[in-house]
């Protein structure tokens, strides 16, 4: 077992992108990945075990079941790459089966430092494995593994949970696109989809009774408060999920309870927001099945198989490069 990470050079972009989203004409907005800080990465870990949100049980149940099969259809020897790999849970399944077969190398990729610290130290206990983290945006760190990568080592990237959902629909191809462009052929990306489901399921799960959800959410103002040294007040705001029927989605906004002005000085704006005024957080698109298909064709790849779960319906499907 080889554990060690290499970290961080992200960081000062948070200012520029909170003030160019709060700044803007219209429907401001954050992206959802600063969702993930220490606090933020604790509170999704427990949506997860949360009843109204089955799909990370879903993606798990997935691997768990269908773990060999999977493995099975990857060449090795491997490198496995994992885009947001969290807390590293699913994932052991997947890589006891290859390390079963063969010494692997794991390599997560993961914004959030304590997510990554937690995801080595859940797996590092697997024979045959070594692990080298990267602190660094999916394609950056990427880029990084595709140079470690050994000649006639086969690249499997794995990106679980239905992240490609933060993407609208032509960003996810995109960024499936770019993904393929540092494979070779033949390699594999497993991606996983939550399939689409009733709006009052999915509010249910977006908005759940207890408030973690909320406080997900509300958590990126503390967190602007805490980096940025801003001054909102977070009960003068209040977590909305709503559905976009047209973008087949599920959003998620700060909706600002009055009039009100905040000073956010280390990224040099001040804000006004006028009565029921929202801030856009997170988007997560939800697909059908059948077009995952001609999603993996458009960027570059051919979807091979797709396992379903019934019991809350998420696929999981390996991709190939073409
Ligand atoms: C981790 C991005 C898949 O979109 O369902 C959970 C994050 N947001 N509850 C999702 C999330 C609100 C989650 N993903």
């Amino acid at each position: 077992m080889l554990v060690h990470a290499i970290p961080s050079n992200v960081g000062y972009e948070f200012a520029a992108e909170v003030r160019a989203g709060l700044a803007r004409e219209g429907q401001k907005e954050l992206p959802s990945k600063y969702l993930y800080d220490d606090v933020g990465s604790a509170l999704f870990e427990v949506i997860s075990h949360l009843p109204e949100y089955g799909l990370t049980r879903a993606d798990e149940r997935l691997l768990r079941r269908h773990a060999d099969e999977i493995v099975d259809r990857v060449p090795g020897p491997v490198a496995v790459a994992e885009l947001g790999s969290g807390s590293g849970r699913k994932t052991r399944w997947l890589l006891e089966a290859f390390c079963r077969r063969q010494r692997t190398s794991y390599y997560p990729v993961e914004i959030s430092h304590s997510a990554l610290v937690m995801c080595e130290r859940e797996l590092s206990d697997i024979d045959a494995i070594s692990i080298v983290g990267f602190e660094r945006e999916y394609l950056e760190g990427l880029l990084e593994v595709a140079a470690y990568r050994k000649p006639g080592q086969h690249l499997c990237v794995l990106f679980l949970g239905s992240t490609i959902g933060n993407f609208d629909r032509p960003a996810g191809v995109n960024f499936l696109a770019e993904v393929r462009c540092i494979l070779q052929p033949g390699d594999s990306l497993l991606l996983g989809t939550d399939l689409e489901k009733s709006s009052s399921q999915l509010l249910r799960a977006y908005d759940d009774e207890l408030g973690v959800t909320a406080a997900f959410n509300l958590n990126l103002l503390a967190r602007v408060n805490r980096e940025l040294d801003a001054d909102f007040e977070l009960s003068e705001f209040e977590h909305q999920a709503r559905i976009n029927p047209d973008a087949r989605s599920v959003e998620m906004h700060l909706r600002s309870k009055r009039r009100q002005i905040v000073t956010i000085p280390s990224a040099e704006v001040v804000v006004e927001f006028q009565e029921g005024e929202t801030i856009w957080t997170e988007s997560s698109h939800k697909y059908s099945s059948e077009e995952i298909f001609e999603t993996a064709r458009q960027a570059g790849f051919r979807c091979e198989v797709q396992w379903i779960d019934e019991e809350w319906t998420f696929a999981e499907n390996l991709l190939v490069g073409a």
